[in-house]
């Protein structure tokens, strides 16, 4: 185990509190402790029942799994259905048409309040739209939207046709965007003008123009919303706005079935080499589990349950918990577009009290950055209405679980506290492994503040030694999973050798998933992050790798080691340690510069919060970067064993560069 998981695992050896469940709330929780029971019975059966009950299938499935091409898995095998149906028109044909499926908030204020019916139409819209563009059943679909309707209503309307769709987060920056379509050979590209943050236009459309601009693209079409009204470069030809082309279209489109390991969408996410992963899920095993966590994890009662996930579409939690298993479940959500400190600070707590939200699914960093800010901005709300608050991303740290339980689940309104809080349910999953696979029900577990604890039932996850041995209670170790899952992804986009390598070839027969975890004393799971060379930064992955690449792209930049530092509030922080040359070296605007470079070539969130120049790094004889030497520097600890490093005096060189 790593320094750090080791230094956290002391640190959480010494947490014991724990909640249980008020009879309340398990005495009407969906999901009580049978579901366990059911699941260890007789797992592919119980799988196989989920699936029936919570999905329309249009042609039942024959097989449950098929794990004969390990590690390539196919659920539900012969079945058939169509996501879109799954979400939007089975809803109005049962009666519910009318319940809200999306409130939307943009950042100015402006709201729309958009019915099953009513989705149900502009997805069907869209679809004729993207086909009419040429789109077929199994093309491929670059999505670079903000969070406005457009975003899900593309997604759906992608999955309806059996189009696969490519989001990209909007914070990724023309290089990054461009190396996706490049990757997945996008036909299409669905953007907006821009976006509005921090009461500024902010532009999205010409991250899309300059990702194009380099011929040799696949990409045929460009459709533009226009969600701002700025001013934008048109490309004659290429670029057609929505409103010519969706809002004029046919309200009329039956889904057609697809079938059950039919290809949904691609998502890149950084792995440990600089290039990242196309992260491919299907129709089937996807919809079931991501349906079925999102009511028993999050206690969903449709009828009466306001939730919201503030997760972006761009990210894995925004594609299951906002886009997909909602909908499914035929639950109403909020959809916010903006940031959380505008117009103040209290824009979150305000739009939980305005729309009256009864669940919360949030980040970590998000809620140690509401306690920076402190809790009278939320304790001036009525917050009553929640249930339920998750958590995502990261590992949350037991006082800020603490606080979150405190500000945000003890709210009574009128400045009053409730004598039972809302349980809290940490979740802990990946792109890879498409929903929650460790968390605990809310009407069934005691919840300790700081722990995912249990996995979902149905799921079976462990910890093991370097070795492949499960560890004992009270010990560390690496997290896997033992059986396979229906949201598994199915493999890496045109890279099935990676997706064998990365995740099935540690152990045998196991899924590794990159984290160390912890069983404490009744077995439960603490998370303690990443064991490779990803970081953590507000719950966003970047590779250390593709950073280090981005830097010496540039050319004042010899050598670059980069390392995720432990940081109070986006739990770590991006710290680049750089060799510089030539003559730009000298410019006293280079660091800056660097930090630039690296939003250019991947984006805003992969900037260094520092940049530090140094003469030298700390190597092996076999030429590997010491990047536990670098971190115990980003985290201010000295003496770290320097015994392994080629050259004894580099630590030493370092130190006093960095005094002066
Ligand atoms: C859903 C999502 C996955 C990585 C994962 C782990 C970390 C996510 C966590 C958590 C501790 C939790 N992670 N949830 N760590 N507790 N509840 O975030 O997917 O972006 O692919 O990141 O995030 O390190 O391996 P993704």
């Amino acid at each position: 185990m790593s320094e750090k998981a080791s230094a956290t695992l002391d640190n959480l050896m010494t947490e014991n509190r724990k909640f249980a469940p008020s009879p309340e709330f398990a005495a009407q929780a969906v999901a009580k402790a049978d579901k366990y029971e059911a699941a260890a019975a007789d797992r592919l059966g119980y799988w196989a029942d989920q699936a029936r009950s919570t999905l329309t299938w249009d042609k039942d499935f024959t097989e449950t799994l098929d794990f004969s091409d390990a590690p390539f898995a196919k659920w539900f095998v012969g079945g058939e259905l169509n996501a879109a149906y799954n979400a939007l028109d089975r809803h109005v044909e049962r009666g519910i048409g009318d319940r809200v499926a999306i409130h939307f908030e943009g950042e100015p204020g402006d709201q729309q309040t958009i019915t099953y019916a009513e989705l149900t139409e502009r997805v069907k819209q869209a679809a004729n739209a993207f086909e009419g563009l040429g789109v077929k059943k199994g093309d491929r679909v670059a999505v670079y939207l903000p969070m406005i309707p457009e975003a899900v209503v593309t997604m759906l309307a992608c999955a309806r046709i059996g189009a696969i769709h490519s989001v990209v987060f909007g914070g990724f920056s023309a290089e990054a965007l461009r190396s996706r379509i490049d990757d997945a050979e996008a036909k299409l590209v669905v953007t907006s003008d821009g976006t509005w943050r921090r009461g500024k236009a902010s532009s999205l459309k010409d991250a899309v123009d300059a990702s194009l601009e380099k011929p040799g693209h696949t990409v045929e079409n460009v459709v533009v919303v226009q969600r701002t009204g700025q001013d934008i470069v048109w490309n004659e030809g290429l670029d057609r706005w929505w409103s010519d082309v969706v809002d004029v279209a046919s309200k009329e489109h039956t889904a057609v079935p697809h079938d059950s390991e039919h290809p949904l969408f691609i998502l890149y996410t950084s792995g440990t080499t600089g290039k990242p992963k196309g992260i491919l899920h299907t129709t089937g095993g996807y919809l079931v589990q991501t349906a079925v966590t999102h009511r028993d994890t999050f206690d969903i009662h449709p009828e009466s349950d306001v939730y919201w996930c503030t997760a972006d579409i761009g990210w894995i939690t925004g594609h299951s918990y906002v886009t997909y298993a909602p909908l499914v479940n035929g639950s109403t959500q909020l959809m916010y577009e903006g940031t959380p400190d505008t117009p103040g600070r209290d824009r979150w707590a305000s739009l939980v009290e305005k729309y009256g939200v009864t669940v919360m699914y949030t980040a970590p960093t998000a809620i140690r950055t509401m306690m920076k800010w402190g809790r009278e901005l939320v304790d001036a709300h009525d917050l009553s209405s929640i249930r339920v608050l998750g958590s995502v991303g990261e590992p949350i740290n037991p006082e800020a679980w603490m606080w979150y339980r405190d500000v945000f689940g003890s709210n009574a309104g009128g400045g009053k506290r409730r004598e039972n809080p809302a349980p809290i349910v940490d979740t802990w999953w990946q792109t890879e492994t498409g929903a929650h696979m460790i968390a605990p029900l809310p009407g069934v577990t005691e919840t300790k503040p700081g722990s995912a604890q249990v996995p979902v039932p149905g799921i079976t996850v462990d910890v093991v030694d370097e070795t492949g041995q499960s560890v004992g209670n009270g010990q560390g170790g690496l997290l896997v999973i033992r059986d396979p899952w229906p949201s598994m992804a199915r493999t890496i986009w045109k890279d099935p050798e990676r997706f064998k390598d990365t995740y099935w070839s540690r152990f045998d027969g196991m899924y590794f998933a990159g984290d160390g975890a912890k069983k404490d004393d009744d077995g439960d799971i603490w998370l303690l992050g990443r064991v490779d060379d990803v970081m953590n930064v507000s719950g966003h992955r970047l590779s250390t790798t593709e950073i280090e690449s981005a830097l010496v792209s540039h050319p004042a930049v010899a050598e670059a080691a980069v390392v995720g530092a432990a940081d109070e509030t986006t739990g770590e922080a991006v710290v680049a340690f750089v060799i510089l040359r030539g003559e730009e070296a000298a410019k006293d605007t280079i660091v800056e510069e660097l930090r630039a470079h690296v939003g250019k070539e991947i984006g805003p969130i992969a900037k260094p919060r520092t940049i530090l120049v140094v003469p030298e790094l700390p190597k092996t004889r076999s030429g590997k970067i010491v990047r536990r030497l670098l971190k115990d520097i980003a985290e201010g600890r000295t003496g770290g064993d320097a015994s392994t490093l080629a050259d004894q005096s580099v630590m030493q060189q370092i130190t006093e560069a960095l005094k002066k």
